[in-house]
């Protein structure tokens, strides 16, 4: 009798990559794509924005594509989506829910959509979030660039001495398409925390000392793959709170749903538009 090989990322003999191509081959199987172009990570307050990047050909459900775990966070939907591009004719996957680092399943399951996108053709990635914004100037429901990230998980995700230049790894280009649709779009330094609780008063100003702008619990591990991939990267941040200490409003997930809502236009059609372009 062969048994087929282990796909289970939390096996250190597992080779991530190979998990990442059995992931795409099953995409490819259920979505009849061959291939996808661009991938979306559909972060906190972002969910309704990925029907306006076109039409929804088929929704996989990621606990049926190797190396995927269902979805943890309330608001966040446990599926992956193949989009037609409007006018394009290019091909969109995009992901209804991320792994978060402060799950505990390891950096390798936190990566491991960014690594599926690149084994299923992708070479541009669009990595969304919600997080807290330092500049009271931002209201919830603004949309933010990331320019750069901070990454303070003390993690990575790349393994064994492979050294990955991280200048520029939030596409100029991307961030000027982005500017050219939504020319009053901010850009910010994006900082990486643990979580899952917020940060307290003290930490967020810590985080404005070290020059960051915004803070989050995801994204900076994911471009790091995204780009050892070979893939070019365009960050956004919807600014959900005002991080703590920065307003008087306590923090809570409610806020950031909302906050979701009602920047769903101005959000889904500047996704759209990026997307249209790339
Ligand atoms: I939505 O204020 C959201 N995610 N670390 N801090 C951190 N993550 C967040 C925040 C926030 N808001």
């Amino acid at each position: 009798m062969t048994s087929r090989p282990s796909l289970d990322l939390s096996d250190p003999s597992v080779d991530p990559f190979d998990v990442a191509a059995a992931a795409a081959a099953v995409i490819a199987e259920r979505t009849g794509a061959p291939r996808h172009d661009i991938a979306l990570v559909l972060g906190s307050g972002w969910g309704p924005t990925a029907d306006l990047v076109g039409e929804t050909v088929a929704t996989v459900d990621n606990t049926d594509v190797p190396g995927f775990a269902a979805a943890a966070v309330a608001g966040h939907s446990g599926t992956m989506r193949s989009v037609e591009v409007a006018g394009s004719g290019r091909r969109a996957l995009v992901f209804g829910t991320r792994t978060h680092f402060y799950e505990g399943r390891g950096v390798r399951a936190v990566v491991h959509a960014v690594r599926t996108a690149a084994a299923a053709g992708c070479s541009t990635i669009v990595l969304t979030n919600g997080c807290g914004g330092l500049d009271p100037d931002w209201a919830p429901g603004t949309p933010v660039l990331i320019r750069d990230h901070i990454n303070l998980t003390a993690a990575s995700p790349v393994e064994g001495a492979t050294f990955v230049d991280l200048t520029d790894l939030y596409s100029p280009r991307l961030r000027a398409l982005a500017r050219e649709i939504d020319p009053g779009l901010a850009e910010g330094v994006y900082v990486q925390f643990r979580g899952p609780h917020y940060e307290t008063p003290a930490e967020v100003r810590m985080a404005k000392v070290l020059g960051g702008d915004l803070v989050g619990m995801s994204t900076t591990l994911e471009a790091i793959a995204a780009r050892q991939s070979g893939m070019e990267v365009l960050g956004v941040s919807l600014v959900t709170n005002a991080a703590a200490g920065i307003s008087e409003q306590p923090l809570s997930h409610e806020e950031v749903l909302e906050a979701g809502r009602d920047a769903a236009q101005r959000c889904g059609e500047l996704l759209s538009a990026v997307v249209a372009r790339i």
